[in-house]
């Protein structure tokens, strides 16, 4: 079986990293094409993926099975499908096992990937990169700290490392908006579980390689961050 992921840029694709990391986190070989969809050649890159994923987005995780059989070519054009699938090449390893705390991790998953809270939208992954940040409002405040104590409660409930125990596709699929918030906004002393967290889940040797090479790049900046 040959895996090509379709990527992104590294400090603009928040979906395709969380794609990339649940390829990392299993070990799973794969080759991977960086489409740059900065602008203006996003424009002709994403035209480009179009050609064979009908959501014209990345990531796109193609998949070759064996010669010998028919139709053996399958596009997986969703970051969440792409974390599942991978999920099941890999034994599991990175849903819980108790059905009853899998249906939580999942729904973790499903709210980030439906648009967590009013704060994601408004503080781009782009900006986490930037050396100079602005002061959130009182409003994103709230948002954040918001978030921060859904975290601690779960880190409560199910004794660390991570959200449901051990790792897994909700910590991954989160490391985007962890990045966004809390290089916003530090966690407070109310929130000691959910800061250690972050520090942990930042510093996993995958998400420091993919967050070195994003910092490597220029930033890319939007006139709507200080509006
Ligand atoms: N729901 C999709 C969203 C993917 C997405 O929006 N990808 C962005 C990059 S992070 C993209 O390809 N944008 C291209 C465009 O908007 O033209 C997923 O989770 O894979």
């Amino acid at each position: 079986m040959k895996l090509t992921l379709y990527s992104g840029t590294r400090n603009a694709s928040s979906w395709a990293m969380r794609a990339w990391l649940s390829l990392k986190e299993t070990n799973i070989e794969f080759e991977e094409i960086i489409v740059d969809i900065r602008r203006p050649q996003r424009w002709r890159n994403i035209a480009e993926i179009s050609t064979f994923s009908p959501a014209s987005r990345v990531p796109v995780l193609v998949v070759e099975e064996a010669i010998s059989q028919n139709n053996n070519k399958h596009v997986i054009y969703d970051s969440q499908a792409i974390m599942e699938f991978v999920n099941e090449l890999s034994n599991n390893q990175l849903l819980p096992d108790d059905t009853f705390v899998r249906a939580e991790a999942r729904s973790m998953i499903a709210w980030q990937h439906a648009d967590m809270g009013k704060i994601c939208p408004s503080l781009s992954f782009e900006s986490s990169f930037y050396p100079d940040k602005k002061i959130l409002s009182a409003d994103n405040v709230k948002s954040a700290e918001g978030l921060y104590q859904v975290w601690e409660g779960l880190l409560s409930k199910y004794q660390g490392p991570y959200l449901f125990g051990n790792v897994s596709l909700a910590d991954l699929t989160l490391v985007p908006s962890v990045l966004r918030l809390t290089s916003h906004l530090e966690p407070s002393h109310h929130f000691p579980l959910t800061k250690a967290w972050a520090e942990r889940l930042l510093n996993r040797p995958h998400v420091k390689t993919w967050l070195d090479e994003a910092y490597g790049l220029d930033p890319i900046y939007y006139d709507s961050y200080l509006h």
